[in-house]
């Protein structure tokens, strides 16, 4: 049985530490399925809409060697039913998320994997601002 993996992000601003953490969580099975933030649940979680759109951004992360699938994460607290909508085995989260997500290890794995360090999309837009 092929291994499924899942993982979650918003990717705006597409950058080497999202390249990162999808080439490592692909390496953890045979598939690799994305859920990528809705642009409505950027917009309660952080404040602000993010810079580029769901479809833009969906685009970007499909396109990518290491991504098998990709669907819109409508809102945080439906993991359990996009882990079992997908059959996934293994929950890959950064580890800024470290422990929250504990409870979904009855359906599967779940791997916390570290953050690439001194890079960030918000550090990335102030930078482009100040320039
Ligand atoms: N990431 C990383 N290193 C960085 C920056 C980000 O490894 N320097 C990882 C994050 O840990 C995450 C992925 O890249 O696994 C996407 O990051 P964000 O777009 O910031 O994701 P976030 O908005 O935290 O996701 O259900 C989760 C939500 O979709 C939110």
């Amino acid at each position: 049985m092929p291994r499924t993996v899942i993982t979650f992000g918003t990717f705006d601003v597409f950058h080497v530490g999202h390249l990162r953490v999808l080439e490592r969580a692909a390496a953890l099975g045979d598939r690799l399925v994305v859920g990528v933030s809705a642009d409505a649940l950027n917009e309660r979680k952080k404040g602000r809409a993010p810079i580029f759109s769901e479809k833009e951004r969906l685009a970007i992360v499909a396109a990518l060697k290491v991504v098998d699938e990709v669907f819109v994460e409508e809102s945080l607290e439906q993991k359990r039913d996009y882990i079992l909508e997908h059959g996934a085995d293994v929950l890959v989260m950064g580890d800024d998320w470290a422990g929250k997500f504990d409870e979904l290890d009855d359906v599967c794995e779940v791997v916390y994997l570290e953050r690439t360090p001194a890079i960030s999309t918000t550090a990335i837009i102030e930078h482009i601002a100040d320039l």
